[in-house]
């Protein structure tokens, strides 16, 4: 069976609670258990963190031996190197995404220290952009 990851970054925990204008009004959680039933023949994984040094443990952790992962670094995109430089050290391939068009809000957001060495990205379709990068490993 295909395992892939989901793995979120900072303040994502507070999906469906706060800014549902920006983000949406579903919670993660109530998003992963749609997603999982819709897509069982797969097994989908999830973590969250808002510390840095837990997303670039995981991603080693998991970085060998999973098929994809589907990582949103939220506000760590635009400033993290070791993100960045954690993706470039493993193997397993890592599709970026953002729920909102990150090039359409302010400059700073429209840098990107994952894109460089992930295999696509995806972005501005609101949840559904996890859905989409889900279906890129299939
Ligand atoms: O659009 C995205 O997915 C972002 O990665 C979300 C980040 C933001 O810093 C990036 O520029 C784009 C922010 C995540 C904050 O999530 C919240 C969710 C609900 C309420 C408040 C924040």
């Amino acid at each position: 069976m295909k395992k892939l990851i989901i793995i979120n970054g900072p303040n994502l925990n507070l999906l469906g609670k706060r800014e549902p204008n920006i983000y949406g009004s579903l919670s993660f959680t109530e998003f992963l258990e749609e997603i999982k039933g819709k897509y069982n023949t797969i097994e989908i994984a999830y973590f969250q963190s808002n510390v840095e040094g837990e997303l670039i443990d995981k991603l080693h952790e998991v970085g060998f031996d999973y098929d994809g992962i589907v990582l949103n670094a939220a506000a760590y995109t635009h400033t993290s190197v070791g993100i960045g430089d954690a993706i470039k050290a493993i193997d397993t391939p890592v599709v970026e995404v953002h729920i909102s068009n990150t090039f359409g809000r302010e400059e700073f957001r429209h840098q990107s220290y994952i894109s460089p060495n992930a295999k696509g990205v995806i972005l501005g379709f609101g949840l559904q952009s996890y859905e989409l990068a889900i279906q890129s490993f299939l």
